[in-house]
């Protein structure tokens, strides 16, 4: 049996700390898709802690982490990671398992991410510069190394044979770049990992599910971000929504239940791509400063503007969201009047679809008002002291978006999420 955590809006919705609460009903959790692009934040004894590459169930002592075929691993950002978790006293070789076909990013795909962010101009993506993409072209275009080539005598070599081809790629953007010191870094870690436990993922989760293991499928970025489906081209290179689960561990459909999709209580997006329910005002800049919006991984800071429900909707649907886990809702604490989005209106006709032209036609948002609660949240543990005005608020996006809004967190820390 495989449960999936996995953010419905455009990444960023709290998924790491919402993981790190399910984790002791689990015994595996698995990433399938994504790379250091990911910051999922928890906070560990007290401590702020942002994991890109590993699992965050990686604290949970018994619990088994698997990084799936379906992600892109940075041997670097991997090994700083370990060494991080290590000083918890966390010992990765007993709890962190990798699938032999996960790809490698090199060096030169860090450079390629960089060159196609700058020939692209005004219409960058705002990708994280960490070799996402580029990685999964490799994979695609079948040029790829992955994990499980680490033990081949030829290794060395076809990575001098992929280094050199993005060289010729990179000559042809005119774009240079250094990367002998982090062809250093990448050559300790690729030492580093290949003292880590690489499994034939497929078997080993199928293995392991068979003998009644609890599988939670972790995701990354969000389901508006998802290659097919998102903002395209304003997308990362991964398949976000469910359906990435079974290629990116390789589990069969039928193995999955419930699907759980974490949305903000608002919105938020950071890089570039259409936001149809964006504040550029004081409203937004309100919601980035008690959110404290900005990105776990880039430090950049995200655009802000209220829940998108047509958004939230498709998101659903395409997951087949068996709950909804709404988080931040404190962050609404102080606000006198909410907004929700629950329509776009496109050259003065109204839709409840998110369009195939999304990034290319102009959206207003329609907005309904709600009132707000006026109140701290932060310490409430029983549903039944809500205030009303916010369970109208959760009420009325329960009624559109075709999934059940089940948890409220309000507030960072482990205890402070409500079950509806
Ligand atoms: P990429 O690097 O090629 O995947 O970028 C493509 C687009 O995907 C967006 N993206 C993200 N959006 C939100 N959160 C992400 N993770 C970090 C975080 C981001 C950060 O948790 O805060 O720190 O800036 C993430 N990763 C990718 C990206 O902004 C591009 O729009
Ligand atoms: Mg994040």
């Amino acid at each position: 049996m495989v449960d999936v955590l996995l953010g419905l809006q455009w990444g960023d919705e709290g998924k790491g700390k919402i993981v790190d609460y399910f984790a002791p009903n689990y015994d595996i959790i698995a990433r399938f898709q994504g790379g250091p692009n990911a910051g999922h934040t928890l906070y560990v004894e007290g401590k702020k802690m942002v994991l890109h590459q590993i699992p965050s169930g990686i604290f949970h002592q018994n619990t088994i982490n698997i990084i799936g075929g379906g992600v892109v691993l940075d041997p670097v950002t991997l090994k700083k990671e370990c060494d991080a978790v290590a000083a918890y006293g966390i010992d990765v070789r007993k709890n962190l398992f990798i699938s032999e076909r996960t790809n490698i990013i090199i060096p030169t795909h860090r450079a390629l991410d960089k060159a196609s962010e700058l020939a692209k101009g005004e219409a960058k993506i705002g990708s994280t510069l960490k070799g996402i993409g580029p990685a999964y072209m490799d994979k695609t275009g079948r040029n790829a190394l992955r994990v499980g080539d680490l033990l081949d005598k030829s290794f060395t070599t076809n990575y001098i044979k992929l280094r050199l081809k993005h060289q010729k790629l990179l000559d042809n953007f005119h774009f240079i770049e250094d990367i002998s010191s982090w062809e250093e870094e990448f050559f300790e870690a690729i030492e580093f990992l290949k003292t880590l436990n690489v499994v034939n993922c497929e078997y080993f989760i199928n293995d392991q599910i068979a003998k009644g293991k609890k599988v939670l499928a972790e995701g990354a970025q969000g389901s508006m971000l998802d290659i097919d489906f998102g903002t395209f081209p304003f997308v990362t290179s991964s398949n976000t929504i469910s359906a990435g689960v079974c290629t990116g561990l390789g589990v069969s459909p039928k193995l999955i239940n419930e699907v759980m999709g974490v949305t903000k209580a608002y919105c938020t997006r950071v890089g570039g791509g259409p936001f149809p329910t964006e504040l550029d005002d004081a409203t937004g800049e309100e919601l980035r400063k008690i959110g404290s919006e900005f990105g776990a991984t880039t430090g950049r800071p995200r655009r802000c503007g209220w829940i998108d429900l047509v958004a939230l909707r498709y998101a659903c649907m395409l997951n087949g969201v068996t709950q909804v886990i709404m988080t931040k809702a404190d962050v609404l604490d102080s606000f006198a009047e909410l907004k929700v989005c629950t329509a776009y209106n496109i050259d003065g006709k109204e839709t409840k679809e998110v369009p195939f032209r999304i990034s290319r036609v102009k959206i207003d948002p329609v907005l309904e008002g709600f009132p707000g609660w006026n109140m701290d949240t932060t310490q409430i543990n029983d549903v039944a002291a809500l205030p009303a005005t916010m369970t109208n608020y959760i009420n009325f996006i329960n009624s559109s978006i075709g999934a059940p809004v089940k948890y409220v967190s309000n507030g960072p820390g482990r205890e402070q999420i409500i079950h509806l």
